[in-house]
């Protein structure tokens, strides 16, 4: 896009400047301002429909988050994302239909990871987690939008792969006979936790729903996580979601698109370490059947997301952002073979859940 056209979204939050491409999200394009504190995000309205209820949530939940940090003691201009609004008051512009801009307080010395650097961080990521749900426990959800309807409904995610598979759009279904029979031989213990909520096992909480390691800064001085970003979607969800799509994303032993796949491996070790650091956080509310569903939740999600990206890879890479033409079949193996993985050390995964209850 022109640099003059950013210049002109830019003057209407009263900064004028120059900016550079900022950060790896899959979804929005970002840009950080060069020699001034702020974020320019271009929010993906393929994606998200209806951007003016994006950023009512956005909005609310960082308000409510700012007052749980104050009363804390803490920084919220550091622990939380912080909306720029324009010169008329406004959370956004949208110069033209479809084009919506927002801009962030830029959170300073921090920076964000792909890869976890030991189990000690891995255990403070799920501490940082699990406080960002605590903190959103008495958030008022009736006044959440669902941003992207049924995110986390996996059935619904098999039918989306199915109707890919059936339009083969990019003519690569061929091509990926084995990804589609070992996800489709998997489809029926998918509906496990949408089941356990409907029987009321597992409660509606307000969640992040897209936990990955990169949507945590973590202060470069400390190396602690300070601020879990990304909040677009904020919605009602189940813990297990934020839980599980952590471990998929962060106790893997590989890149998210490594080719290698004998590089990639669950780690029991980083698995550990997650689960004690969460459970602690959570053990005030954290229900029976959560506690069980626990282990499988790192599966479900992690088989979730693949069939996602094998979707996308079908639809002809509609969906996430790539950077080369197999990126999403890179991204949907690996995802399978954590999958896999994580089959054969189930039985370990369930006794590591059960000691760390115990304690
Ligand atoms: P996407 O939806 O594309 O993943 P994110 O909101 O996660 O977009 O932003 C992309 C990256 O930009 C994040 O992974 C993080 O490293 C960085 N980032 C996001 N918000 C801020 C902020 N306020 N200050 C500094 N860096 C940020
Ligand atoms: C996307 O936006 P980002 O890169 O943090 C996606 C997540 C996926 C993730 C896979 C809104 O996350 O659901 O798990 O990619 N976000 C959306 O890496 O679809
Ligand atoms: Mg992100």
């Amino acid at each position: 896009m022109m640099e003059s056209y950013f210049q002109n979204v830019l003057k209407q939050f009263n900064i004028e400047a120059n900016m550079d491409e900022y950060g790896d999200g899959h979804i929005n394009e970002t840009y950080r301002i060069k020699n001034q504190p702020y974020l320019l995000q271009r929010v993906n309205t393929d994606i998200f429909k209806k951007p003016g209820e994006v950023m009512e949530n956005i909005e609310n939940v960082t308000e409510h988050l700012r007052k749980k940090i104050t009363a804390a003691g803490g920084d919220p201009d550091r622990e939380t994302l912080t909306l720029v609004k324009t010169v008329d008051g406004k959370t956004y512009v949208e110069p033209e239909p479809g084009r919506v801009f927002r801009v962030y307080k830029f959170i300073e010395n921090a920076v964000s990871y792909n890869k976890v650097e030991s189990a000690e961080q891995f255990y403070n990521v799920a501490r940082a987690f699990g406080k960002f749900q605590n903190m959103l426990a008495d958030f008022p959800a009736e006044k959440l939008y669902e941003t992207i309807p049924e995110f986390h409904n996996t059935p619904n995610r098999v039918n989306q792969l199915r109707e890919a598979i059936q339009n083969d759009a990019a003519k690569r279904a061929a091509s990926v006979k084995e990804e589609i029979d070992f996800a489709l031989a998997r489809v029926e213990e998918m509906d496990a936790v949408l089941k356990a909520m409907a029987e009321g096992l597992v409660p509606l909480r307000v969640t992040h729903n897209d936990t990955k390691l990169n949507n945590v800064m973590f202060d470069i001085d400390s190396n602690e996580p300070i601020c879990v970003v990304d909040l677009d979607t904020v919605m009602p969800g189940s813990m297990l979601y934020d839980y599980g799509d952590a471990l998929r994303f962060g106790a893997s032993t590989a890149d998210e698109d490594e080719k290698d796949l004998s590089k990639v491996w669950f780690d029991l070790e980083l698995f550990k370490s997650f689960s004690k650091g969460y459970i602690e956080e959570m053990k005030e509310v954290i229900t029976e059947k959560e506690l069980e569903l626990l282990p499988f939740s790192a599966k479900l999600m992690t088989y979730e997301c693949g069939i996602r990206f094998l979707a996308d890879y079908l639809n002809g890479d509609v969906y996430f952002k790539v950077h080369y033409p197999e990126q999403n079949l890179d991204r949907a193996r690996t995802q399978l073979k954590l999958v896999a993985d994580m089959e054969a050390k189930m039985d370990e995964m369930m006794q590591i859940i059960k000691e760390i209850a115990a304690k």
